[in-house]
Protein backbone atom coordinates (compact mmCIF):
# COMPACT_ATOMS: atom_id res chain seq x y z
CA UNK A 1 0.00 0.00 0.00
CA UNK A 2 1.19 3.73 -1.11
CA UNK A 3 1.86 5.96 2.31
CA UNK A 4 2.68 9.12 2.52
CA UNK A 5 4.02 11.03 5.63
CA UNK A 6 2.52 14.40 6.02
CA UNK A 7 3.40 16.95 9.06
CA UNK A 8 0.87 19.41 9.96
CA UNK A 9 0.64 23.16 11.22
CA UNK A 10 -2.23 25.83 11.43
CA UNK A 11 -1.06 29.30 10.90
CA UNK A 12 -4.23 31.46 12.65
CA UNK A 13 -6.43 29.00 12.36
CA UNK A 14 -5.63 27.83 8.67
CA UNK A 15 -4.48 24.25 8.00
CA UNK A 16 -1.29 23.56 6.35
CA UNK A 17 0.04 19.89 5.59
CA UNK A 18 3.50 19.42 4.11
CA UNK A 19 4.25 16.60 2.32
CA UNK A 20 7.50 15.37 3.79
CA UNK A 21 7.76 11.50 2.89
CA UNK A 22 6.45 9.22 -0.17
CA UNK A 23 5.63 11.94 -2.32
CA UNK A 24 5.67 11.67 -6.24
CA UNK A 25 9.43 12.16 -8.13
CA UNK A 26 8.79 15.05 -10.01
CA UNK A 27 10.93 15.93 -13.04
CA UNK A 28 12.65 19.81 -14.56
CA UNK A 29 15.10 21.68 -13.44
CA UNK A 30 13.15 24.22 -11.29
CA UNK A 31 10.44 24.27 -8.97
CA UNK A 32 8.28 26.33 -11.40
CA UNK A 33 8.86 23.40 -13.96
CA UNK A 34 8.38 20.71 -10.72
CA UNK A 35 5.20 21.93 -10.12
CA UNK A 36 4.06 21.45 -13.59
CA UNK A 37 4.84 18.00 -13.80
CA UNK A 38 3.08 17.87 -10.23
CA UNK A 39 -0.52 19.46 -11.96
CA UNK A 40 -0.34 16.94 -14.81
CA UNK A 41 1.29 13.39 -13.74
CA UNK A 42 0.01 13.79 -9.85
CA UNK A 43 -3.35 15.38 -9.32
CA UNK A 44 -4.42 12.27 -7.94
CA UNK A 45 -1.97 12.67 -5.34
CA UNK A 46 -2.80 16.35 -4.43
CA UNK A 47 -6.49 14.99 -3.81
CA UNK A 48 -5.63 12.55 -1.58
CA UNK A 49 -3.44 14.34 0.82
CA UNK A 50 -6.06 17.66 1.35
CA UNK A 51 -9.55 16.91 0.36
CA UNK A 52 -11.72 14.90 2.41
CA UNK A 53 -11.90 12.69 3.47
CA UNK A 54 -8.19 12.87 5.29
CA UNK A 55 -7.95 16.75 4.46
CA UNK A 56 -10.72 19.43 4.61
CA UNK A 57 -11.64 22.07 2.60
CA UNK A 58 -9.51 24.66 4.17
CA UNK A 59 -6.18 22.47 4.15
CA UNK A 60 -3.72 23.70 1.99
CA UNK A 61 -0.77 21.55 0.98
CA UNK A 62 2.89 21.61 0.56
CA UNK A 63 5.01 19.32 -1.79
CA UNK A 64 9.06 19.28 -0.76
CA UNK A 65 11.35 19.23 -3.63
CA UNK A 66 14.75 19.87 -4.42
CA UNK A 67 15.16 23.45 -5.45
CA UNK A 68 16.98 24.81 -8.44
CA UNK A 69 18.45 27.60 -6.61
CA UNK A 70 21.16 26.05 -4.41
CA UNK A 71 20.59 29.02 -2.49
CA UNK A 72 16.87 27.81 -1.35
CA UNK A 73 17.26 25.32 1.77
CA UNK A 74 13.90 23.99 -0.17
CA UNK A 75 11.63 24.34 -2.74
CA UNK A 76 8.09 23.92 -2.15
CA UNK A 77 5.19 23.38 -4.61
CA UNK A 78 1.78 24.57 -2.93
CA UNK A 79 -1.68 23.84 -3.38
CA UNK A 80 -5.34 23.50 -2.66
CA UNK A 81 -8.56 21.87 -3.36
CA UNK A 82 -8.78 23.47 -6.15
CA UNK A 83 -5.49 23.47 -7.89
CA UNK A 84 -1.96 24.58 -7.17
CA UNK A 85 -1.42 28.00 -5.41
CA UNK A 86 1.37 29.99 -6.79
CA UNK A 87 2.62 31.49 -3.28
CA UNK A 88 0.76 30.55 0.00
CA UNK A 89 1.40 33.13 2.82
CA UNK A 90 -0.30 31.20 5.85
CA UNK A 91 1.19 27.69 4.04
CA UNK A 92 4.82 29.54 4.14
CA UNK A 93 4.82 30.56 7.68
CA UNK A 94 3.45 26.61 8.33
CA UNK A 95 6.45 25.79 6.75
CA UNK A 96 8.84 27.35 8.25
CA UNK A 97 7.35 26.19 11.75
CA UNK A 98 6.83 22.90 10.29
CA UNK A 99 10.78 22.55 9.06
CA UNK A 100 12.05 23.89 12.50
CA UNK A 101 10.13 20.85 14.17
CA UNK A 102 11.92 18.40 11.69
CA UNK A 103 15.12 19.72 12.75
CA UNK A 104 15.94 21.26 8.79
CA UNK A 105 16.46 24.50 9.94
CA UNK A 106 17.36 26.11 13.27
CA UNK A 107 16.10 30.23 14.24
CA UNK A 108 17.47 32.74 11.57
CA UNK A 109 17.16 33.66 7.80
CA UNK A 110 15.74 30.73 5.16
CA UNK A 111 15.06 31.16 1.33
CA UNK A 112 12.59 28.77 0.00
CA UNK A 113 12.21 28.55 -3.67
CA UNK A 114 8.00 28.73 -5.01
CA UNK A 115 6.96 28.38 -8.60
CA UNK A 116 6.72 31.58 -8.22
CA UNK A 117 9.92 33.12 -7.08
CA UNK A 118 12.17 33.20 -3.88
CA UNK A 119 10.43 33.61 -0.74
CA UNK A 120 12.80 34.58 2.05
CA UNK A 121 11.78 34.10 5.67
CA UNK A 122 13.05 34.47 9.40
CA UNK A 123 12.10 32.14 11.55
CA UNK A 124 12.21 34.78 14.88
CA UNK A 125 11.27 31.74 17.71
CA UNK A 126 9.57 27.93 17.00
CA UNK A 127 6.15 29.51 16.13
CA UNK A 128 7.49 33.34 14.89
CA UNK A 129 7.24 34.13 11.03
CA UNK A 130 8.55 36.92 9.10
CA UNK A 131 8.00 36.02 5.82
CA UNK A 132 9.22 38.40 2.56
CA UNK A 133 6.82 38.18 0.32
CA UNK A 134 6.87 37.89 -3.73
CA UNK A 135 7.17 41.42 -5.39
CA UNK A 136 3.69 42.65 -5.10
CA UNK A 137 1.56 45.51 -7.03
CA UNK A 138 -2.21 46.46 -7.85
CA UNK A 139 -3.07 46.42 -11.45
CA UNK A 140 -6.48 48.07 -11.75
CA UNK A 141 -7.89 50.91 -9.27
CA UNK A 142 -11.53 51.17 -8.78
CA UNK A 143 -12.80 48.41 -11.31
CA UNK A 144 -16.83 48.74 -11.04
CA UNK A 145 -19.18 46.04 -10.93
CA UNK A 146 -22.57 44.72 -11.42
CA UNK A 147 -23.07 41.51 -9.43
CA UNK A 148 -26.07 39.77 -9.59
CA UNK A 149 -28.70 40.69 -6.36
CA UNK A 150 -25.52 43.25 -4.98
CA UNK A 151 -25.81 46.05 -7.09
CA UNK A 152 -22.44 47.91 -8.08
CA UNK A 153 -19.10 46.55 -6.32
CA UNK A 154 -16.06 48.61 -7.13
CA UNK A 155 -12.67 47.66 -6.08
CA UNK A 156 -9.19 46.88 -7.09
CA UNK A 157 -7.31 44.36 -8.69
CA UNK A 158 -3.85 43.33 -7.38
CA UNK A 159 -1.25 40.82 -7.32
CA UNK A 160 0.63 39.42 -3.74
CA UNK A 161 1.49 36.06 -4.96
CA UNK A 162 -1.91 34.96 -6.09
CA UNK A 163 -4.44 37.40 -7.74
CA UNK A 164 -6.90 38.95 -5.33
CA UNK A 165 -10.60 41.91 -6.76
CA UNK A 166 -9.67 43.60 -2.86
CA UNK A 167 -13.31 45.71 -1.75
CA UNK A 168 -14.21 47.59 1.19
CA UNK A 169 -18.05 46.84 0.16
CA UNK A 170 -19.72 44.23 2.42
CA UNK A 171 -23.00 42.64 2.14
CA UNK A 172 -22.71 42.62 6.24
CA UNK A 173 -20.82 42.73 9.31
CA UNK A 174 -17.27 40.56 9.17
CA UNK A 175 -18.16 37.97 11.83
CA UNK A 176 -18.25 34.31 11.70
CA UNK A 177 -21.19 34.01 11.74
CA UNK A 178 -22.04 35.86 9.06
CA UNK A 179 -19.70 33.33 6.95
CA UNK A 180 -22.58 32.01 4.43
CA UNK A 181 -23.57 35.26 3.21
CA UNK A 182 -20.04 36.56 2.74
CA UNK A 183 -19.45 33.55 0.62
CA UNK A 184 -22.68 34.14 -1.78
CA UNK A 185 -21.00 37.70 -2.34
CA UNK A 186 -17.82 36.95 -2.78
CA UNK A 187 -18.53 33.98 -4.66
CA UNK A 188 -21.09 36.28 -6.82
CA UNK A 189 -18.18 39.22 -7.20
CA UNK A 190 -15.76 36.45 -8.83
CA UNK A 191 -18.54 34.67 -11.22
CA UNK A 192 -18.81 38.55 -12.58
CA UNK A 193 -14.98 39.12 -12.73
CA UNK A 194 -14.83 36.05 -14.75
CA UNK A 195 -18.20 36.95 -16.94
CA UNK A 196 -16.54 40.75 -17.42
CA UNK A 197 -13.32 38.82 -18.46
CA UNK A 198 -11.88 40.71 -15.68
CA UNK A 199 -8.46 39.10 -14.92
CA UNK A 200 -5.21 39.38 -13.72
CA UNK A 201 -1.80 39.68 -15.86
CA UNK A 202 -2.18 37.43 -18.69
CA UNK A 203 -5.82 36.79 -18.25
CA UNK A 204 -5.02 35.17 -15.36
CA UNK A 205 -8.41 33.77 -13.32
CA UNK A 206 -9.05 36.30 -10.07
CA UNK A 207 -9.64 33.45 -7.73
CA UNK A 208 -9.48 35.09 -4.65
CA UNK A 209 -11.72 37.95 -3.20
CA UNK A 210 -10.76 40.15 -0.16
CA UNK A 211 -13.35 42.00 1.86
CA UNK A 212 -12.17 44.57 4.22
CA UNK A 213 -14.22 46.84 7.70
CA UNK A 214 -13.73 47.87 10.48
CA UNK A 215 -12.01 45.77 13.74
CA UNK A 216 -13.38 46.03 17.08
CA UNK A 217 -9.95 45.23 18.48
CA UNK A 218 -7.89 47.66 19.27
CA UNK A 219 -4.42 48.12 17.04
CA UNK A 220 -5.99 46.35 14.26
CA UNK A 221 -6.17 48.28 11.03
CA UNK A 222 -8.84 46.48 9.29
CA UNK A 223 -10.62 43.01 9.30
CA UNK A 224 -10.70 41.04 6.72
CA UNK A 225 -12.60 38.10 4.73
CA UNK A 226 -10.90 36.11 1.83
CA UNK A 227 -12.49 33.70 -0.01
CA UNK A 228 -10.11 30.64 -1.94
CA UNK A 229 -10.24 29.56 -4.59
CA UNK A 230 -12.05 26.08 -3.81
CA UNK A 231 -14.47 27.93 -2.00
CA UNK A 232 -14.30 28.02 1.31
CA UNK A 233 -12.77 30.81 3.09
CA UNK A 234 -9.34 31.69 5.06
CA UNK A 235 -9.08 31.18 8.52
CA UNK A 236 -6.09 33.31 8.57
CA UNK A 237 -5.63 36.71 7.78
CA UNK A 238 -4.05 35.62 4.09
CA UNK A 239 -0.56 36.17 3.72
CA UNK A 240 -0.89 36.68 0.22
CA UNK A 241 -4.20 38.69 0.44
CA UNK A 242 -2.74 40.94 3.20
CA UNK A 243 0.42 41.41 0.35
CA UNK A 244 -2.38 42.69 -2.41
CA UNK A 245 -3.77 44.44 0.12
CA UNK A 246 -0.22 46.55 1.45
CA UNK A 247 0.46 47.11 -2.58
CA UNK A 248 -2.85 48.93 -2.66
CA UNK A 249 -2.39 51.11 0.17
CA UNK A 250 0.98 52.10 -1.03
CA UNK A 251 -0.21 52.79 -4.51
CA UNK A 252 -2.88 55.23 -2.99
CA UNK A 253 -0.29 56.84 -0.37
CA UNK A 254 -2.22 55.66 2.37
CA UNK A 255 0.38 53.08 3.95
CA UNK A 256 4.24 54.43 3.65
CA UNK A 257 7.19 51.89 3.67
CA UNK A 258 8.32 50.25 6.98
CA UNK A 259 4.48 51.45 8.97
CA UNK A 260 2.44 48.76 10.08
CA UNK A 261 -0.47 47.48 8.87
CA UNK A 262 -2.70 44.65 11.76
CA UNK A 263 -4.55 42.36 9.38
CA UNK A 264 -7.72 40.58 11.43
CA UNK A 265 -8.58 37.32 9.58
CA UNK A 266 -12.63 36.56 10.40
CA UNK A 267 -11.56 33.78 13.27
CA UNK A 268 -9.59 36.64 14.86
CA UNK A 269 -6.38 35.59 13.92
CA UNK A 270 -3.45 38.64 13.05
CA UNK A 271 -0.88 39.37 10.48
CA UNK A 272 1.55 42.26 10.57
CA UNK A 273 2.27 43.96 7.43
CA UNK A 274 4.93 46.15 6.00
CA UNK A 275 6.28 46.55 3.32
CA UNK A 276 9.68 48.15 1.35
CA UNK A 277 9.47 50.11 -2.41
CA UNK A 278 10.74 48.31 -5.23
CA UNK A 279 10.38 50.48 -7.75
CA UNK A 280 6.61 51.14 -8.60
CA UNK A 281 6.09 47.95 -6.84
CA UNK A 282 6.67 46.29 -3.12
CA UNK A 283 7.99 43.80 -1.05
CA UNK A 284 5.62 42.92 1.25
CA UNK A 285 7.08 41.42 4.94
CA UNK A 286 4.35 39.72 6.94
CA UNK A 287 4.74 38.13 10.58
CA UNK A 288 2.52 35.63 11.81
CA UNK A 289 2.83 32.82 14.14
CA UNK A 290 1.73 28.78 13.37
CA UNK A 291 1.59 25.43 15.55
CA UNK A 292 2.77 22.29 14.44
CA UNK A 293 -0.50 20.37 14.97
CA UNK A 294 0.05 16.39 13.78
CA UNK A 295 2.34 13.79 12.27
CA UNK A 296 0.66 11.37 10.04
CA UNK A 297 0.99 8.42 7.72
CA UNK A 298 -1.35 8.47 5.18
CA UNK A 299 -2.45 5.06 4.06
CA UNK A 300 -3.82 5.30 0.13
CA UNK A 301 -5.85 2.03 -0.25
CA UNK A 302 -6.37 1.11 -4.18
CA UNK A 303 -9.27 -0.41 -2.90
CA UNK A 304 -10.50 2.55 -1.08
CA UNK A 305 -13.56 4.30 -3.34
CA UNK A 306 -12.83 7.59 -2.12
CA UNK A 307 -8.67 6.85 -1.96
CA UNK A 308 -7.93 9.99 -3.88
CA UNK A 309 -10.47 12.02 -1.95
CA UNK A 310 -14.37 12.87 -2.80
CA UNK A 311 -13.63 14.44 -6.20
O1 LIG B 1 -2.13 32.92 3.24
O2 LIG B 1 -1.69 33.43 1.17
C1 LIG B 1 -2.36 32.85 2.01
C2 LIG B 1 -3.48 31.97 1.57
C3 LIG B 1 -3.93 31.78 0.30
C4 LIG B 1 -4.98 30.87 0.39
C5 LIG B 1 -5.13 30.52 1.70
N1 LIG B 1 -4.18 31.19 2.42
Amino acid sequence: MKTISTIDSHTGGEPTRIIIDGGPELSGGSVAEKSICFAKEFDSIRMATISEPRGSAPMVGGMLCEPADLTCAIGVIFFDDAGLLGMCGHAMIGLAVTLHHMGRIGIGSHQIETPVGIVTFELLSPNLVRLRNVTSYRTQKGVTIDVDGFGQVTGDIAWGGNWFFITEQRPCELTLANKDSLLIFTKAIRDQLDAQKLTGDGGKFIDHIELHGPSSNQGVSAKSFVLCPGGTYDRSPCGTGTSAKLACLAADGKLEPGQVWVQESIVGSIFEGTYQRFEDKVIPVITGSAYVSGESRLLLDQADPFCHGIV
